[in-house]
């Protein structure tokens, strides 16, 4: 019943994993074989992935793959934006920047403000997140590396370029980088111009499905795979995976996708470049087969697992299980926040800058780790309403229920909390959507799946789901919106 077995290197921003998907016909079965934790390094330069590091993560879980038996292809899915630079010999210029590291953090508004920011959304429909590639290449220190680099890959690209020596611009990550016209889908030589970028340094673009290369010998030794093991080009932004593996088998369905981020929004066929979707600084980032992820980053389960962090470091209980018993008991709508305030971006301390947070906007701050934590889970909720909500008018949609699906969908209380203020049923799972959709995209390239709504099919079919239905307190929930602030319009988000 399951005549393939496909690898996913999922590498998210606190962990990576490889994980074996069975596919055959109906069935749809997923195996972790290795799992490795992914920690940001701060050097003099700033704060840094430790892309080696990563890389044997990968190599290890492929080798565990080779060992369970035979691999009919690979397939490699990260987080966005980051990159690496590469010179005429392939080597690399430097460990790669993290996202969060600080210094675009000026830069990128002025960046924009110099270019235009209606000039950039027009041609790139991105929304204006300081980290994106086009601000993070403006950085002064990665100019000298600039002046000898030869080729630009994004992280995903890069472990696959390490894995066959063949380079390549998978397109949904490319059109998260700010420079990808969303228009056409090619690289804007325009937009490279306006930050001095050499385009020739921007790698041909390649679809998910397509063929990116085979195992370099030493690769192969090692791994024990043979060198003919292909690497499929898959939906290589983690969260283009997500939604491909979205179980949505109905219209009217909108998307979270929540992990270290929350990622709400709507599947379109075509971008929404209007004045408005900029105002609200929405996104249209690529989907696979042309589709367009129209939604909005919010600060996503990042708030709560930070405060884990800094709980534990003090030596405080940070088990998520009794956290969230506590918070499900603590006063409701105590304490509100801003998920995406600034100052969440990278603070030292998070539930200082909660504490901070509320204090500066009026609010006593919450005290117990139970009512931090349903401030946390109560304002992401909104957050996903308000989201939600936009995204419909701007797009001119109805929303009848949510799909809730990565890591945040085992959190019980978020799940029904996010009903409760959206006022939709909430189907939640899989949890594991973004190693599904890596795993669909490669079954598909074996020709043992068809179109999305075959993939998604498959995967409500086969994937453990559960369901909320909206609890009421509407009022309480319209009162809560109208505290944190009315539509989303706030030119300088995160
Ligand atoms: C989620 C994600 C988001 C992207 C952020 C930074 O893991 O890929 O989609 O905006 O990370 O790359």
């Amino acid at each position: 019943a399951f005549p393939y077995a496909f690898a996913a290197a999922d590498l998210g921003a606190t962990s990576g994993r490889v994980i074996i998907g069975r596919v055959g016909r109906g069935n749809l079965d997923l195996t972790e074989l290795h799992r490795f934790p992914n920690t940001a390094t701060r050097l003099p330069t700033g704060l840094h992935w430790n892309l080696p590091g990563l890389y044997q993560g990968v190599l290890d879980g492929l080798r565990e793959a080779a060992k369970a038996g035979a691999v009919a292809s690979i397939g490699i899915d990260t987080w966005a934006v980051d990159y690496g630079l590469l010179d005429a010999d392939g080597a690399l210029l430097g460990l790669p920047h993290h996202y969060r590291d600080d210094r675009t953090q000026d830069l990128a508004e002025r960046v924009r403000d110099e270019a235009g920011a209606e000039y950039l959304y027009s041609v790139t429909g991105l929304q204006h997140l300081p980290f994106n590639t086009v601000f993070q290449l403006a950085a002064a220190q990665d100019r000298a590396q600039l002046g000898i680099a030869k080729t630009l890959l994004l992280v995903p690209d890069l472990l696959a370029y390490w894995l066959t020596g063949a380079v390549g611009a998978e397109i949904t990550n490319a059109s998260t980088t700010g420079l990808l016209d969303a228009g056409t889908g090619t690289w804007s030589h325009d937009i490279a111009a306006l930050i001095g970028l050499d385009p020739r340094l921007l790698p041909p673009l390649r679809e998910p499905g397509a063929f990116a290369g085979s195992l370099l010998p030493h690769v192969a030794a090692f791994t024990g795979l043979p060198t003919t093991t292909p690497v499929v080009t898959v939906a290589s932004h983690d969260t283009a995976s997500a939604v491909v593996a979205v179980p949505a088998t109905e219209p009217g369905s909108a998307y979270i996708s929540c992990g270290t981020w929350s990622l709400a929004g709507l599947e379109l066929d075509a971008p929404v470049l209007t004045e408005e979707a900029r105002a609200a600084n929405f996104t249209n980032e690529r989907g696979i087969d042309g589709t367009i992820r129209y939604l909005r980053n919010i600060m996503g389960m990042w708030l709560l697992e930070e405060c884990r962090r800094s709980w534990s470091a003090r030596g405080l209980p940070a088990d998520l299980v009794p956290l969230l018993a506590e918070a499900a008991r603590a006063e409701p709508f105590a304490a509100l926040i801003d998920p995406d305030a600034p100052e969440f971006l990278a603070p030292d301390d998070m539930p200082a800058a909660i504490a901070d947070h509320c204090a500066r906007t009026g609010q006593r701050p919450p005290t117990s780790q139970g009512a931090i934590v349903r401030c946390i889970l109560e304002s992401l909720a909104l957050a996903h309403r308000r989201v939600l909500r936009r995204a419909a008018e701007l797009a001119g949609r109805d929303i009848t229920h949510v799909h809730l699906v990565g890591g945040g969908s085992r959190n019980d209380l978020l799940c029904q909390l996010t009903a409760d203020a959206t006022g939709l049923p909430v189907v939640a799972g899989p949890t594991e959507a973004t190693a599904i959709g890596n795993i669909l995209v490669q079954a598909r390239a074996h020709g043992l799946v068809g179109d999305l709504a075959e993939m998604r099919r498959l995967v409500a079919d086969t994937q453990h789901l559960r369901r909320y239905s909206p609890q009421g307190g509407r009022r309480a929930w319209d009162a809560a919106d109208a505290r944190v602030g009315g539509p989303l319009s706030d030119p300088d988000p995160v």
